[in-house]
């Protein structure tokens, strides 16, 4: 079987970072027609994949437990904006539970106490509602991540807006560093 992560990374190439290289054109919320896109990947791989495979890495991700696109409607989009050019991805504001956490390198942490979490070259900062999966995140930056415990019940009637986008995952535009705690 072709490999789904390949066509993942096309996905996000066209949806992410260079829409306008494909002819593909995001709406507000960041979607673009999936006929369109299907017409891309068709183009690109003739024959290596079905519409079908398209669907599920739009659904259902590629088995590596994380969903970076959004179905709806006949309309695809990449959930986590990651490039500025590309139009902001709206999710609705949610009360989050009393504590989410962060996974991030032993380097970063001086300046974390300092400004705390920043969305840096995201639209947000990514948070887990578990430390498990906030040390997986961590580990794609360094061999010993850190894992910051963020008290959200208290950022939140503070006025930090927390999104849902997926069940694993909150966002924030910033944490302030007193909702931070280091272990
Ligand atoms: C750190 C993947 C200095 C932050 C994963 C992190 C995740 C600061 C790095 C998703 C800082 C940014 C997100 C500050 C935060 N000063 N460094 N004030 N505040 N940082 O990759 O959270 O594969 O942009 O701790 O699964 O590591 O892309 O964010 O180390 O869900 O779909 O700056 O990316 O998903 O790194 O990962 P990233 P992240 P995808």
């Amino acid at each position: 079987m072709a490999s789904l992560k390949q066509l993942s990374k096309f996905m996000s190439l066209m949806l992410r970072h260079q829409p306008e290289a494909f002819d593909l054109v995001l709406d507000e919320a960041g979607f673009a027609d999936a006929e369109a896109v299907w017409g891309q990947i068709a183009a690109r791989y003739p024959g290596r994949y079905r519409y079908e495979e398209m669907i599920q890495v739009a659904t259902q991700g590629t088995g590596d437990g994380k969903q970076r696109f959004d179905l709806y409607e006949g309309r695809i989009r990449a959930r986590y904006g990651h490039n500025r050019r590309v139009q902001p991805v709206s999710y609705a504001p949610v009360v989050p539970p009393d504590v989410l956490y962060h996974g991030t390198t032993p380097d970063a942490l001086q300046a974390i106490r300092e400004n705390g979490l920043q969305a840096m070259g995201r639209q947000y900062v990514h948070l887990s509602i578990d430390a498990a999966w906030a040390a997986t995140v961590g580990q794609r930056r360094a061999a010993m991540p850190v894992v910051l415990t963020v008290q959200a019940s208290a950022a939140h009637r503070a006025g930090v807006v927390f999104h849902h986008p997926g069940p694993r995952h909150y966002l924030a535009k910033a944490i302030p560093p007193t909702f931070v705690e280091f272990p």
